[in-house]
């Protein structure tokens, strides 16, 4: 463990006893959805993954400490305090430890302090990916280098047509990085179970996805594995709200010229102006979908003597 380095008493107990533990990440509080329905969902995500038989830990960083496990009032703050709060990703966490600053941790921070606290399985909403026009901005999300680089099992809805999907899906093969269905041949889309592009492989249970993370373990292979759990269908958005949305809000993005890491959140934002909130339920769903997934598959991944 490093000095830089907070596990929850919680998560470091079931650790050490060799029980299931589910990361969730904190970006989707402070920067992905609005107050006060962030830190409901924050708090339910949490209820679902004990209900599911794992320990949650959400994972931040606060006053310069990489925290494994957040307590309900530090939940709390982070929802309130919402865009305020630096998000970290990678190239950010050395200056915000150094400085005893706040960050709320995105897919890729989430996995790198995961992977500190030995925890295996994290699930989120939607990961970051390529944009589209990335072949003239370059605007790559740091979350695919991450998934090519340290071992955790990512669940994940599928990414949101705010990127290029089929770039994003290219850039993965080329890292190395299995994509999985579950319990579907496609990639999903986040709002919307099929992208029209196909997931490396299909799996249907908890156990098959277990068996996978430990044979990637077993040989050291050295990235992720990222698993796309389709929304489930009553909570999908139809295509024709949905996919005018997104081109709107890439529309209005480019207009003000918003960049970098404005990007995402600014496009999140919109989307759910642009269909009246309802893009925000669908979202909360997914992720509890995601969560159940995932603590299912980190109970199964711990039935295995051998990890
Ligand atoms: N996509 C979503 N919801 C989110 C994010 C992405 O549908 O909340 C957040 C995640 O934290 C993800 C980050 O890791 O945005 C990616 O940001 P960027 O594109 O700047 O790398
Ligand atoms: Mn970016």
């Amino acid at each position: 463990m490093n000095k830089y380095l907070d596990v929850k008493d919680e998560v470091a107990q079931a650790i050490a006893n060799n029980q299931p533990v589910v990361a969730l990440e904190s970006t989707i509080i402070s920067h992905g959805m609005p107050y006060p329905q962030n830190v409901d969902t924050a708090l339910k995500v949490e209820k679902v993954i004990r209900d599911n038989g794992a320990i949650p830990a959400t994972i931040a960083i606060i006053n310069g400490r990489l925290k494994a496990g957040l307590s309900e009032y530090e939940i709390e703050y982070f929802g309130k305090k919402g865009p305020d709060i630096l998000k970290a990703s990678r190239r950010d966490i050395a200056a915000i430890c150094a400085r005893g600053l706040d960050g709320a941790c995105t897919v890729t921070t989430t996995m790198m302090i995961a992977h500190m606290a030995h925890i295996k399985i994290f699930a989120t909403g939607g990961i970051g990916g390529v944009h589209r026009g990335a072949e003239t901005t370059m605007d790559i999300s740091a979350d695919l280098e991450e998934l090519a680089n340290t071992p955790v099992m990512v669940v994940c809805a599928g990414c949101k047509s705010i990127l290029d999907i089929g770039l994003t899906l290219e850039y993965l093969e080329t890292k190395g990085v299995p994509v999985i269905g579950y319990g579907t041949d496609d990639f999903p889309a986040f709002y919307n179970s099929k992208s029209g592009f196909k997931a490396d492989y299909r799996v249907d249970t908890p156990a098959e996805l277990a068996e996978i993370y430990n044979a990637s373990r077993i040989m050291d292979l050295k990235g992720g594995i990222l698993v796309g759990n389709p929304i489930p269908t009553e909570f999908e958005m139809p295509a024709d709200i949905i996919n005018p949305a997104i081109d709107k809000a890439i529309e209005e993005c480019n207009r003000l010229g918003i960049k970098g890491k404005e990007t995402t959140p600014f496009l999140l934002a919109k989307v759910k102006e642009l269909t009246g909130g309802d893009s925000l339920d669908s979202n909360i769903q997914l992720v509890y979908n995601n969560a159940k997934v995932a603590a299912q598959t980190a109970v199964e991944i711990h039935k295995h003597k051998y990890i």
